[in-house]
């Protein structure tokens, strides 16, 4: 007998749902999410292929970062680009792959919303077959009766209307939140739906793992270097595991190299991911727009926290685009207690 689906809801499905409680709305809300939702599905299909065709490799390219810029990162920022800079819901576009960013329809104006992306993070690993990801945040324009401007960009993390981010791993699945609860979609390439597997996604309050590229060590500044050794031996108190090695607070270290890999397991079990300011990157490697101000958003919506060591991540107001930020985030417990700890220097 063949059993009934539990729950076979659609992301578009879900979309609508959300839109049904704004009795107001245009769908234009709607019509974006899906967007970013076909944009996503077409990333995840050249992803999961790229091993079979030449696809992979470098361009030779730098982006702004100086980062060697991998074919499928331009084939990712290329999609987004084709999928929402010819809508009528967008006036901005803002890519960790543009210098810049693309004003739509200056003109007209007609757009509400403001879209800033890292349209394929992590991906030095692609040729390593390493979980690879997509990050978006989406911000409404501050007014209609003026013209789109910067200051319709530079928006803090906490005025942002969803964030969302998608894991293109053992499978492809997208996780966002709207400011109703966090949810997550994983992908059945054989109906190309986004199927809701992951309702109401909460990360435990502490967690027994930690995230931190541990070759900076001496770089880092002395609070930090205490930091992290507490949370290897001392007297990190979130941990509560039971069978914590005896010179351990009971952390176990996983670190992929992959913000979004990391960042989604830690989310689902628990855990913190650290990326600390060094000597030569004061303010951190992430940007707060494309990478920490949309998990930030995640995370807070799933009972978790982020900070910059000093400050809410989503109180932040980013002084241009590509503004860099140092980012602890995941368990609300361990990144306070991390805050608590930066905050005696
Ligand atoms: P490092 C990838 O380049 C990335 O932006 C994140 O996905 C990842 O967590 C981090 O940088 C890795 O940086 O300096 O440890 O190689």
């Amino acid at each position: 007998m063949i059993q009934a689906p539990k729950n076979l809801k659609t992301i578009e499905a879900h979309f609508l749902e959300l839109q049904s409680i704004h009795p107001a709305a245009s769908g234009d809300f709607t019509g974006l999410l899906s967007d970013i939702t076909f944009a996503c599905k077409v990333i995840s299909r050249e992803v999961n292929k790229a091993g079979l065709v030449d696809i992979i490799g470098a361009t030779g390219d730098e982006n702004i970062q100086g980062e060697v810029v991998q074919k499928l990162d331009e084939f990712a920022n290329n999609v987004f680009l084709k999928c929402l800079g010819t809508r009528d819901q967008v006036c901005i576009l803002g890519s960790e792959e543009l210098d810049e960013p693309l004003f739509i329809d200056a003109h007209s104006g007609s757009g509400n919303y403001i879209v800033v992306f890292d349209p394929l993070d992590g991906s030095s690993n692609i040729d390593a077959n390493v979980s690879v990801g997509t990050i978006f945040g989406i911000w409404k324009r501050k007014s209609r009766l003026n013209r789109v401007d910067l200051s319709d960009l530079l928006q803090a993390g906490c005025q942002q209307v969803a964030a969302g981010y998608v894991i293109y791993g053992s499978s492809t699945m997208f996780v966002y939140t709207a400011g109703h609860g966090v949810h997550g979609f994983t992908l059945d390439p054989s109906l190309g739906e986004f199927l809701l597997s992951h309702e109401n996604i909460t990360t435990p309050f502490t967690g027994e793992i930690y995230s931190v590229n541990e070759a900076y060590e001496p770089m880092w500044e002395p609070e930090i270097r205490e930091v992290v050794r507490q949370i290897k031996y001392g007297q990190n108190t979130t941990s509560k595991r039971s069978d914590a090695p005896t010179s351990g607070a009971g952390k176990s270290t996983r670190y992929i190299g992959s913000l979004v890999a990391d960042f989604h397991r830690n989310l689902l079990y628990g855990g913190i991911y650290l990326y600390p300011p060094t000597k030569n990157k004061p303010q951190g490697k992430l940007r707060l727009m494309c990478e920490a101000a949309p998990l930030a958003m995640i995370a807070e919506d799933a009972g978790g926290y982020a900070s910059d060591g000093k400050q809410n991540i989503l109180d932040i107001i980013p002084t241009e685009m590509h503004m860099r930020v140092p980012l602890y985030i995941g368990s609300r417990g361990d990144v306070m207690w991390i805050e608590q700890m930066l905050s005696k220097k």
